[in-house]
């Protein structure tokens, strides 16, 4: 049996501060045509791809950053992607910032199906960063000033022949984001991310490090959870910024099965069998066989480490 999902990661190269929301969306409609010619069925975008990674800017007065959030999902700016996905039937997942009507800020992604409708929104629970501006540090880097954590935990939507969940970049590092989607069954995961090749503290991690790091996190929560994985980076230089590219697909065994040469906008395809899910999910990782949660209680009662007294 195979259940193929023809996928396009479509990652971004970098955008500028000055860069209007109408330039950034004609890039993001090409590569869809792009995918559409070669007959994707989902196109895969990334964390915030509408605006620069704003993030590293700071701003004393909070509401000084709205311009770079979206009050509504569709809205003007963004029509032409959900035009061009019912026109042709091609679904798309994409990131940015959402200003709620109720004022609230979150880091955003939203799954639309092939009919050009929204079936899906989460909200990146993890924000890495800080909330202060930090002087020891090259570069800030604002997220829990600026967003709320989410407050949707992790769905998983049966859309598009499948079970697909999301999550957001700094997601991807942790075991849980993986094990609550797997939880549900999912069959593919779809991230996007914004990653400074440097460590903004003073660290010995190389961008090869922090590439390994990135690729490691995604085939084990692929691995883990028997799952596909599609992690797109935004990358290249945004204003004297630099982030790691390595847009790419896991398969359910935790290979990278496909991979972005450059740190520019690029589509790349593969054509993903969910019912590849089945073998790990009904032997290794048969959650309901082999799970032993009274042991687990830690995992949700506890946040920091308690190592044992010395
Ligand atoms: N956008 C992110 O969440 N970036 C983080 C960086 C700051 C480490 C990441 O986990 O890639």
């Amino acid at each position: 049996m195979s259940r193929i999902l023809k996928i396009g990661a479509a990652q971004s190269g970098p955008v500028q501060k000055a860069d209007s929301r109408e330039k950034t969306v004609a890039r993001l409609l090409e590569l869809m045509k792009q995918a559409k010619g070669q007959g994707c069925d989902l196109v895969v975008f990334t964390e915030l791809a509408l605006t620069t990674f704003f993030p590293r800017y700071y701003a004393e007065d909070r509401a000084e950053m709205d311009p770079w959030f979206e009050a509504a999902m569709p809205n003007p700016a963004t029509q032409p992607l959900f035009e061009f996905s019912r026109d042709n039937a091609i679904g798309f997942s994409l990131g940015y910032a959402e200003l709620t009507p109720e004022g609230e800020h979150f880091n955003t992604q939203v799954l639309i199906d092939k009919s050009g409708e929204v079936v899906g929104k989460y909200r990146k629970v993890h924000l890495p960063g800080h909330a202060e501006f930090e002087s020891e540090r090259s570069f800030q880097h604002l997220e829990k000033r600026y967003f709320l954590p989410g407050n949707i935990g992790f769905p998983v939507w049966h859309t598009m022949g499948g079970n697909i969940g999301m999550c957001i970049c700094n997601d991807r590092r942790w075991p849980e984001t993986f094990r609550v989607m797997g939880l549900q069954g999912v069959e593919m995961v779809v991230l996007g991310y914004n990653t400074p090749s440097a460590n903004s503290l003073k660290s010995t991690e190389s961008a090869d490090t922090r590439k390994h790091q990135s690729l490691l996190s995604m085939q084990a929560g692929a691995y883990q959870n028997a799952t596909w994985v599609v992690g797109v980076a935004k990358a290249g230089d945004e204003d004297g910024h630099h982030m790691i590219g390595e847009t790419c697909i896991v398969d359910p065994d935790g290979y990278v099965v496909a991979q972005a040469e450059t740190e520019d906008d690029e589509l790349v395809t593969y054509d993903c069998d969910l019912d590849a899910t089945r073998f790990l999910k009904e032997s290794t990782f048969n959650f309901a066989a082999h799970r032993r949660i009274e042991h687990y209680g830690r995992i949700t009662s506890q946040t920091g480490a308690e190592p044992p007294e010395e």
